[in-house]
């Protein structure tokens, strides 16, 4: 029996402990600097990886994975913009329903699609409430999900967008800045979010800086992702991995 993953991050959240997700986007991820990512992060660990985006023009998601698979015991969790980005050999999905919006086609319309692939690939299915926080300019996601992103300055918003989310039965809340953001999820907003959820809060875009991470994580965010800073700057991932590692050395030690 696979150890599930929405266990270990509930866990993780009662224990106060938190992680590192480190996001490959297929359409950019190079072989060599994987290989290069991988032998690192023996060092300096990564929790899991997340492999997607909400728009993929080349479709090498098996061949990242098994890339991943070959150097990494590390699990393995997709990050999918629509029903076409599932690949079995990942060990777990990020369902996400886009409660941020307001586009039915991403708050039910692909899951519908979805559902009977995910049923038959044995994927964890990990339902997430996903939100899009405006970060200054318009992102990727934004622009292919047709949706408005929750007002940066408006964490009230967030939070009843996030409680609701939880009473609907979402198990995790993804507060996404966006790939590459100017301005990453404030911690302000991840707070009010956290004192109203229970569930296990994911927070990424624009966290390119060990301070930034560590501010994130501090406001209450118990699982971080990095996909840009690292892909541009790979020393980031020992400065990342190390802030996690001293917070929750930290933890261990009261
Ligand atoms: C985007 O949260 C992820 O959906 C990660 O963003 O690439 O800016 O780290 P970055």
């Amino acid at each position: 029996q696979p150890v599930s993953l929405l266990d270990t991050l509930r866990r993780h959240k009662t224990s106060g402990q938190k992680s590192l997700a480190v996001l490959l986007d297929p359409d950019k991820v190079e072989q060599d600097a994987l290989i290069a990512l991988l032998q690192r992060a023996n060092t300096h660990p990564i929790d899991f990886f997340l492999v997607g985006g909400s728009l993929v023009t080349d479709y090498r998601h098996a061949e990242v994975i098994s890339t991943l698979r070959a150097y990494s015991p590390v699990p393995v969790v997709l990050f999918p913009g629509n029903s076409l980005h599932i690949e079995p050999t990942a060990d777990a999905i990020l369902f996400l329903s886009l409660i941020s919006g307001r586009n039915p086609e991403f708050l039910i319309g692909q899951h519908v699609i979805a559902a009977p692939l995910l049923k038959k690939s044995g994927l964890e299915v990990l339902p997430t409430g996903y939100m899009l926080v405006d970060s200054g300019a318009q992102t990727t996601v934004s622009y292919i999900s047709g949706t408005m992103p929750l007002p940066a300055d408006k964490p009230s918003v967030a939070a009843c967008t996030a409680m609701a989310g939880e009473m609907l039965g979402l198990q995790l809340m993804y507060l996404d800045a966006g790939s590459g953001a100017r301005r990453p999820v404030s911690p302000d907003m991840i707070a009010a979010v956290r004192s109203v959820v229970d569930v296990p809060i994911i927070v990424g875009g624009g966290i390119n800086s060990g301070e930034k991470a560590y501010n994130a994580l501090k406001a209450g965010a118990d699982l971080i992702v990095v996909g840009n800073g690292i892909e541009q700057d790979p020393d980031l991932l020992p400065q990342l991995s190390a802030v996690v590692r001293e917070i929750n050395q930290s933890v261990l030690q009261a």
